[in-house]
Formats: C-alpha cells, structure tokens, sequence
C-alpha cells in the first residue's frame, strides 16, 4: 500500500513494483538521513544500511551503492568506469541524475538509467536497507533482488582503512 506514504516513497513502491519487487516501507520519524541515523533506527548494523551515492565519472554520473561503514575509493570507481577523474556529485547533481535529495536517495527507480556499481560487502548480508526516497523512510531488500532490480555490478570500489600490518 502506498497512499499513506509521501509521494516520492510511493513513486520508489511504483518502481520497484514494475521491476517485481514488493517494498515494505518502514517510516522511523526519528529520521534516516544517514547511515548511522538509519543503522540506530532500524535496530540494524550500520555496514547494512545501503548508502547510495552520486558520482561524476568524467561528465557521467555513476551510482555507487555501499555499505554503510565504507567510503568510496574514486580511484577504483574510475577503473570500473574507465573515467580518468571521478568526483562526488553536487546536490544539484544528485536530484538532476535521480530526481530524489541527497539522504532519500534510493537504489533504483532514478530520473535517469543510471550505471550503477555495488559493494561487496553488501552481499554478505541476509538482508540491507536502502532508503525509500526521502530522509525518513527505508525498506528492506535481500542483495539479490538488490542486484536484479538495479542491474548493477559487484566490484570492490572501497578504500581499505588501515588495519594490523599482515606477513
Ligand atoms: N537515508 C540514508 C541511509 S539509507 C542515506 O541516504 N544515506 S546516504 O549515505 O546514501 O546519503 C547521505 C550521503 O550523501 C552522505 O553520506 C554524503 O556522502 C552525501 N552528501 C551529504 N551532503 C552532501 C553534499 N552537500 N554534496 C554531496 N554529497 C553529500
């Protein structure tokens, strides 16, 4: 049911309807606007909160889905999309590629047939969640209907903090 939602959660419903999928909106009041934010509300680990974020791969935006506690790697972005400068996108950019703000950026259903690149780390989840199109509202997805629905490509597009040296 989408009449209770606000009209771009309901649009993402609508998307994700006409790619097979039935969403289960979830509204937290309390707000979703960022990982943490959407990790504390949801009872969930940050690293399942899908962050989807805007890229410009020379002049083309590129969305990278990841996983809430990485951060993208522009340089490894730039060798999947053969792109020789990778920047983040502007607000502006964000609704012009998407049609949604910056923090209810959803995975799918954009303004524009987005490319679009997945985490890893994200498949190794039963189940993450992506926001529903505004900085309140999220549903939960498995990382295969994740993958179907956007068409989007597992790559390793995250920087690798500094951990024990290994050897
Ligand atoms: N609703 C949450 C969890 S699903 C969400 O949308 N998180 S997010 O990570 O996908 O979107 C917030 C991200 O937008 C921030 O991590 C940050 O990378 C990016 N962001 C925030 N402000 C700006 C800005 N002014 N310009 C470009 N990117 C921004």
């Amino acid at each position: 049911m989408t009449q209770d939602l606000p009209r771009a959660a309901a649009a993402v419903v609508t998307a994700a309807h006409s790619l097979g999928l039935e969403l289960h909106v979830r509204e937290f009041p309390e707000g979703t606007r960022t990982a943490a934010d959407a990790a504390r509300a949801i009872g969930c680990q940050v690293d399942q909160i899908v962050k989807s974020l805007v890229f410009v791969a020379d002049t083309d935006p590129v969305l990278v889905l990841t996983s809430g506690g990485n951060r993208v790697d522009v340089v490894k972005v730039g060798r999947e999309r053969s792109a020789a400068t990778v920047r983040k996108a502007d607000a502006g950019e964000v609704r012009a590629a998407t049609g949604y703000a910056i923090g209810g950026t959803p995975p799918f259903g954009h303004a524009r047939d987005l490319p679009v690149l997945i985490d890893r780390h994200l498949t190794g989840f039963e189940e993450v969640w992506a926001a529903a199109g505004t900085p309140r509202h999220v549903f939960p997805i498995a990382p295969a209907d994740l993958l179907r629905a956007t068409g989007g490509l597992v790559a390793d597009v995250t920087l690798v903090e500094d951990g024990p040296p290994v050897g």
